[in-house]
């Protein structure tokens, strides 16, 4: 059984992903509210993906933290500042041979769990699926990206993900992925907040921020480099070019975030990169200032600022 916590759109894209490929899961809501409405529906949910234009209804089982069941296998899919929380909170139902896959946006959370989980293996993941809620019990998939699954402390690939993959589910294991993790935090710092700051999609950021994602690039280098992530800044003004046009259409999760009156994940992305520059006394003046507008625009529309 894998057991997932959080059923945010990752969540039940995996959930359904690996029910679809005959794995059984088991989903973990927040509290019993949720549960109620969960079960009220009979735990169907909706799944349409565009890309390739199939519609598919499932039914996905849902229990609470409090559920004694022992857990073997652990997806954590919630937002990053609610990650340590809810691995806290199931923390005592992890059996001794645990493992735990860890599918948070940005960086920070997954440092703090593999520290609250030392004796368990935790794999981080960096995900690119477009997907989104339009209500509590539909999905919509909306472009399928890439999964980089790795082990920070370097280990060999699991067993279990040459079983995932013969199942026909696509992910890749990265033998480097606290790299993967650098450069996917810098492509979210470098977009995100711009497609907040100017409410454009991806795509539009070509026309309306070239010059400020130049400066943000050079900064981003200058940091991944300070960091051991070897990348020069040409490779990372293509990957950033890249994203863009795969992406065009999306609006980041940020914007998605702010649009539905939700937290942003500011902390784990630019928080993160900041604390990181002062760590080292690196001057980040372009991204400092980007992060006090971030700040100012979710406090004029009542959101932490964190
Ligand atoms: O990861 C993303 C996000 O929106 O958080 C990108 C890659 C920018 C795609 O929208």
């Amino acid at each position: 059984m894998l057991h997932i916590l959080g059923a945010g759109s990752i969540g039940l894209l995996w959930a359904a992903r690996l029910q679809r490929a005959g794995f059984p899961v088991q989903l973990i809501l927040r509290n019993a509210e949720r549960l109620a409405a969960w079960q009220d529906h009979a735990g169907q949910l909706e799944l349409t993906d565009t890309s390739q234009q199939q519609h598919v209804s499932l039914t996905l089982n849902a229990q609470l933290p409090e559920n004694p069941e022992p857990i073997h296998f652990l997806l954590v899919t919630t937002k990053a500042f609610a990650a340590e929380t809810a691995v806290r909170s199931i923390r005592h139902r992890l059996s001794p041979d645990a493992e735990v896959l860890l599918l948070q946006n940005g960086m920070g959370c997954q440092q703090a769990i593999s520290r609250q989980l030392p004796q368990h293996r935790v794999y981080y993941a960096s995900v690119t699926d477009g997907a989104w809620r339009p209500s509590a019990h539909q999905l919509i998939w909306a472009g399928h990206g890439q999964t980089l699954i790795g082990d920070p402390r370097q280990g060999p690939p699991p067993e279990w993900l040459t079983d995932w993959q013969a199942h026909g589910l696509t992910l890749d294991w990265h033998a480097d992925i606290m790299a993967v993790l650098w450069r996917k935090l810098a492509v979210n710092c470098a977009i995100n907040p711009l497609t907040v700051l100017l409410d454009c999609t991806n795509g539009e950021l070509l026309q309306l921020a070239h010059g400020r994602m130049e400066e943000l690039s050079q900064e981003l280098q200058l940091l991944l480099s300070a960091f051991g992530i070897p990348i020069s800044l040409d490779i990372l003004r293509t990957q950033l070019d890249q994203v863009i046009r795969q992406t065009a259409a999306n609006s980041s999760s940020m914007r998605q975030d702010i649009h539905a009156g939700r937290r942003t994940e500011i902390d784990f992305m630019l928080g993160f990169a900041l604390r990181s520059a002062d760590q080292l006394n690196l001057a980040v003046p372009a991204l400092r200032k980007l992060h006090t507008e971030l700040q100012t625009y979710l406090a004029t529309h009542g959101l932490p600022l964190d």
